[in-house]
């Protein structure tokens, strides 16, 4: 382990009037929910990017943070620092997983072999710093937005030189990821999208977002990857229109390149609130297609249309949530803090305080979910709501046994149909208030 918060103790569970600030208040990983350990339900990940490499740059100022460790920033160095000191940030709240794009792990060198070079270097150093802890990869990335040469896209590029360069980084991140005995390989599309049609032929880029993808499955089937593909989708920043808008939109792309088989989805609250949804909708559509596969666990300001990327908060939205990700049968993947301080909370302790608010969050949302599905009368009332189509002509409908003409007579017949039923949406909401706050 390595010494870089050491004025830092052991996170443990303490109990919600604990008011020691380096403790869980809700998270008690060995606490059985809805029949689980909550750490069973809540895998937990580290992202590499946020936690260690963001140090509060942003478009109109610099660093506020010092994410040195004690190292020449640039450097391998620098880069096996990180490594001690997320391991050592792991273990110290009980996280399991990290998630990783390739240039977090090493600077980028300017010639892609020397790159490919360090990155097997920190691959060895950082199996050599988990060997013997349960730390693992819960996701691995290739960084396909950054460099300059991705500017017109990745997998979308109009330069078949570009294509290549990803398709190299694609496959050199999938063996880091099948090392590190990841989970999952995820594909955010920063650049994937267009600033303008004036100079894109939309289709040809999709055409080859989807070979490139392929490809990927091919190559991480053939080295023993046996775990998911996920694409994650954002409906804007950096680009205007961005190709996977949403998980509907994704699932169709999915679907008509024939990618639906290998990819699952991974979905981050915070797109989800940008494309105009809640995450909780994204969650269903997702969990209603099997496309149910992992979390990138933050939040969103609704008072800002950017990615802001914050701590979940809103306990409200993680009940919700957690509520989906229950009915949906669980995760395959986990719940990634795809998450940031704020621009002034700089210190060691804050990065702490950062996960222990986020893994609370979602404890909570956790408990608060069994909850509201132990208590049975939400989904009573969806069952009752839909219930004319259990017998008579509803259940015919159901079983795709009439015809628009019968359907049609039968209407005639009836003349004017019954009340649909009030959808009772403000008693549904007090049922969630005073299961959340019934206690108090
Ligand atoms: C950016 C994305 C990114 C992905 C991984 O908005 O959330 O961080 O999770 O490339
Ligand atoms: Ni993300
Ligand atoms: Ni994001």
């Amino acid at each position: 382990m390595g010494n870089y918060f050491n004025n830092i103790p052991e996170i443990r569970y303490e109990g919600p009037k604990s008011k020691n600030p380096m403790s869980f208040k809700f998270y008690d990983p060995e606490k059985i929910v809805y029949g689980k350990k909550m750490k069973e339900h809540l895998p937990f990940a580290m992202a590499w990017w946020h936690n260690l490499c963001a140090a509060g740059t942003d478009m109109f100022g610099t660093i506020t943070a010092d994410k040195s460790f004690g190292a020449e920033l640039g450097t391998m160095d620098h880069a096996r620092a990180k490594a001690e000191a997320a391991v050592e940030f792991m273990q110290k709240l009980g996280i399991e997983y990290y998630c990783f794009h390739d240039v977090d792990l090493v600077p980028e060198a300017t010639d892609i072999n020397e790159t490919n070079d360090r990155l097997d270097e920190i691959s060895d150093y950082i199996l050599k710093l988990t060997d013997g802890t349960n730390i693992k990869c819960l996701w691995g990335t290739a960084n396909m937005f950054g460099n300059p040469r991705y500017m017109n896209g990745a997998g979308s590029s109009n330069s078949a030189d570009v294509f290549c360069f990803a398709a190299a980084q694609v496959k050199k991140a999938l063996d880091l990821t099948v090392r590190f005995g990841g989970r999952g390989y995820v594909f955010w599309g920063g650049r994937e999208g267009y600033e303008s049609l004036l100079n894109t032929d939309v289709k040809f880029e999709q055409e080859n977002i989807a070979a490139l993808m392929h490809m990927a499955v091919e190559y991480g089937r053939s080295i023993g990857f046996t775990g998911d593909f996920y694409i994650e989708p954002k409906p804007k920043e950096p680009m205007k229109h961005q190709y996977d808008f949403d998980a509907a939109t994704t699932i169709g792309f999915l679907r008509q390149y024939g990618l639906d088989k290998d990819f699952k989805l991974n979905i981050e609250a915070n797109h989800a609130t940008l494309a105009g949804h809640t995450f909780q909708h994204d969650l269903r559509i997702a969990a209603i297609n099997g496309m149910l596969g992992s979390v990138d666990a933050n939040q969103g300001d609704y008072l800002l249309g950017w990615d802001t990327d914050e701590f979940p908060f809103n306990v409200y939205e993680t009940t919700m949530a957690m509520y989906e990700i229950l009915k949906g049968g669980g995760l395959t993947g986990g719940f990634n803090f795809d998450a940031k301080n704020r621009r002034p909370s700089n210190t060691y302790e804050d990065m702490f305080y950062g996960y222990i608010l986020g893994m609370d969050t979602f404890a909570l949302g956790l408990m608060k979910a069994a909850q509201i599905i132990e208590d049975g009368r939400i989904e009573s009332f969806i069952k009752e709501r839909y219930s004319s189509f259990e017998t008579g002509i509803g259940k015919r409908i159901r079983l795709g046994d009439t015809t628009l003409q019968e359907l049609s007579d039968y209407a005639l017949k009836l003349r004017t149909p019954n009340s649909p039923g009030s959808g009772r949406q403000e008693y549904l909401e007090s049922i969630v208030n005073s299961l959340l706050f019934g206690g108090c």
